[in-house]
Formats: structure tokens, sequence, C-alpha cells
């Protein structure tokens, strides 16, 4: 009798730490949905409910093989956009509760619609798919990608007559490039390798593989020091110059309501990072540090001119002095931009 009455008592006082269990993971999860809609900023302390802090011994957050118990949205972990992360909570009675949530961090303040107005055109060859597109002196350099025709070329601002032309592998579809010094690097869609070519002939140098962390090569550009590329994610990674295969950094993209992902054509331009969104008429003036949006540009207009499908999208950013040159894909004009 004594017996049965201990085993109905512990089964009881187990039920009640299950349902406990049960409350408190709810509760997590509650909030973790509401706040995955509103989403955090950088440096932000994640404030969990009452019931599940008055209950928690220790709560750790974990992100893949690293974790922390300090509630607080630190770059150290998180990047713009989306996060996954998981929540450990070990509770009063030494139970540890495990549960995965999303984390969406968006930028501090509003982007700045830019204003610009168009100040010159320039012709642009319509035979060209810009993937790439970069201006030195009066040289533009640019990526013409096509499945089995990938082209690097190069001609003068204002002519569509090219001055050099290196054909590319049949199985490459070419897409972004940089010039460093006395080269240039460009990247494939889809080889998971990018090439290095000689700046003044175009003749091939090498070649690097991936870093194992990008899916695919879109735009590239040089801040200097660093290769910066885009894969067509929310994320933009800063690769080693000396060595295109090594991340340094890793930023993800986002204004203060929105993730933006699908970054194509880059531009690094005194201190920001210039990017086009692919399929979308607007180019995202970015912060480096983290790469909260700072502004954006609204090119609509130039894309009802152009634009017929989903092909012949807005895709080509460079600096002529202070001010952009914007072209797209198969479009007849490259626009000189000044931005007020
Ligand atoms: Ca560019």
């Amino acid at each position: 009798m004594k017996q049965t009455l201990i085993l109905a008592l512990v089964a009881s006082l187990f039920l009640v730490s299950c349902t406990k269990d049960k409350e408190i993971l709810n509760v997590l999860n509650t909030y973790n949905l509401e706040m995955e809609s509103k989403g955090y900023v950088l440096g932000e302390t994640i404030e969990l409910p009452q019931e599940v802090t008055q209950n928690a011994k220790t709560i750790t957050l974990s992100f893949g093989d690293q974790s922390t118990d300090k509630l607080v949205v630190d770059p150290k972990f998180f990047l713009l956009g989306d996060n996954a992360v998981t929540f450990q909570v070990e509770t009063s009675s030494g139970e540890v509760l495990s549960q995965d949530a999303t984390i969406n961090v968006f930028a501090k303040n509003p982007e700045k619609e830019q204003n610009f107005e168009i100040v010159q055109q320039y012709p642009h060859d319509t035979s060209l798919f810009t993937q790439g597109f970069y201006l030195e002196g009066n040289t533009i350099y640019e990526s013409d990608g096509k499945n089995g025709g990938s082209r690097l070329v190069t001609y003068p601002l204002g002519s569509t007559t090219l001055s050099q032309v290196t054909m590319q592998p049949q199985d490459v579809f070419a897409e972004g490039l940089a010039v460093v010094g006395d080269k240039i690097f460009q990247l494939t869609w889809y080889n998971k390798k990018g090439f290095i070519y000689d700046k003044n002939t175009l003749n091939l140098l090498g070649e690097f593989p991936y870093p194992g962390m990008m899916g695919e090569g879109w735009g590239l550009t040089f801040d200097g020091k660093q290769l910066i590329a885009s894969d067509g994610s929310k994320n933009l990674y800063f690769l080693d110059s000396e060595n295109p295969s090594t991340i340094l950094k890793v930023i993800g993209v986002a204004g203060h309501k929105e993730v933006f992902s699908q970054l194509n054509e880059l531009e690094y331009h005194k201190g920001f990072i210039y990017a086009n969104v692919w399929q979308k008429p607007i180019v995202l003036k970015i912060d480096p540090a983290f790469g909260e949006v700072v502004a954006t540009y609204d090119f609509s207009q130039l894309a009802l001119k152009h634009t017929t499908g989903n092909d012949d999208v807005l895709n080509g950013i460079t600096f002529k002095g202070e001010n952009m040159l914007v072209t797209g894909k198969n479009w007849p004009t490259i626009y000189e931009v000044r931005t007020n």
C-alpha cells in the first residue's frame, strides 16, 4: 500500500514536471514565432518571457558547434538576415529542454530612398549578357555570361566596338569580375571555380576553387584589400585576394524590415558595397561592417524601358568618378547616374 502511494506520488510529480516543461516550451515557441516576424537588431538583448527565465537554471543559445549563454544578438554569432539557432533551457528540476528557432536580424535604421538623376547615356552592346561590369580609366571590363559561349571583353566607354575578347571554356557560364592590380578575377556560375586573367592581355593566368561555403558564383568586387563575392544568397563573402579560396569574413544583407537575398552584381565604392538584386530593378548601398542596407536606388523606370522578360534585367554597376554607371543584360544603354 505504502509502495503504491509512493509510486503514485512520483508519477504525479513526473506528470506535473512534464506539464511544466511543455508550458515552458510553448511559451518559448510563441515568443520565438512573434519575434521571427518582428526581428532583432544587432546588439539587442533577447528578453525571454518570465515563464521561461523563472523556471530556468541556465539558458544557452547554440549555433551549430558554437554556443553562448549570453542572450544578446551578438555579431560574433549572428548575421543579418535569418539565423538558425537552438535554445537549450536547463529547468530548475535539471531537465534540459531544447527548441529550434529562427532569429531574424534587421538593420537598425530604415534605409534611405536615394534620389538620383541620369546625367549621361552611353551605348552598350546588346549581345552582352552582362554578368560582371567594371570601369577603370575609360575601359569597361565585362563578363558576358552564356552557356557554351561566355566571353571576357573590354571596350572603351562610349563605344560598342570590343577592344579585346577572350572566349571561355564551353562548360563555363561567366559571372562577376573584379580588377586587382594587373589581374582580373572572374567567377563562374556553377563550376565552383574562378579564373584569373592578365588585365592587359586578357590571357588566362590561373584558376582557384571556391571556398566550400560559397554555393555558386554571382557577383565580385574588390575593396582595395579583399575580394567580395555574392553567390545568389543574402550573404557576401570577403575573400583573401592572395588566396580567393579562403573566406575571411561573411556578412548577411538586410534592411530595416527586409532581408535581401539573390544579391548579384557588386561594386565597392568609397566605403560601401553596391549590389543589385536579381530580377529586381534596385541597387542597394550596403555598409560592409555587418551588411546593413543604408540606402536603395529605385531604377524601375530604366527596367520598364529595357526589361521584357526574366533575362534582360538590370545587372551591372560600376563607378565613373563619383557617379554610378548602371546597365543590364542585353540592354542597349549604360546610364551615368549622379546621386543628389
Ligand atoms: Ca561591378
